[in-house]
C-alpha cells in the first residue's frame, strides 16, 4: 500500500510531460498565427482608399524602384550581392527575408508579404 505512490511508471510522467510540451507548442502556433494575421492586416492593399492606400501605392513605388535598381542582371529576383548594393539591412539579414531558402529574394520576400502584386 505505501509503495502506490512510487509505482507511477516513469511512462505516465513521460506522457504528462509530452502532454505539456504539445499544449505549448499549440499556445505557441496560435501565437504566430496571430502575429501572420496581424502584419497581413498592417500592410495596406494597393486598391485601398484614402490615406492607406496612398501610402500602400507611394511605398510599392519606391520599392519596385529599389527592386529593380538592385535587380541588375534583372531574372527578377535578388542575389545577396544585389541587394547590398541597395540596402545594408537586407544584406545582413538576408537568410531571414530568403523564406523559401533558395539563395535569392523574391519581389514578395523582399517586400515581406504578398499584398503588392509586382
Ligand atoms: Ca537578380
Ligand atoms: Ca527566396
Amino acid at each position: 500500500m505505501m509503495n502506490s505512490n512510487n509505482a507511477a511508471p516513469d511512462s505516465i510522467s513521460h506522457a504528462l510531460r509530452a502532454q505539456r510540451i504539445n499544449r505549448r507548442m499549440a499556445a505557441a502556433a496560435v501565437a504566430l498565427g496571430c502575429l501572420v494575421a496581424q502584419a497581413q492586416t498592417v500592410v495596406p492593399r494597393l486598391n485601398e482608399e484614402g490615406n492607406r492606400g496612398d501610402i500602400a501605392r507611394k511605398m510599392k513605388e519606391k520599392s519596385t524602384a529599389q527592386f529593380d535598381l538592385a535587380d541588375t542582371n534583372k531574372d527578377g529576383k535578388l542575389s545577396k550581392e544585389e541587394v547590398a548594393t541597395v540596402s545594408n539591412y537586407y544584406a545582413s539579414n538576408f537568410e531571414k527575408h530568403d523564406t523559401n531558402k533558395d539563395g535569392f529574394l523574391s519581389w514578395e520576400e523582399f517586400v515581406g508579404h504578398n499584398r503588392w502584386p509586382k
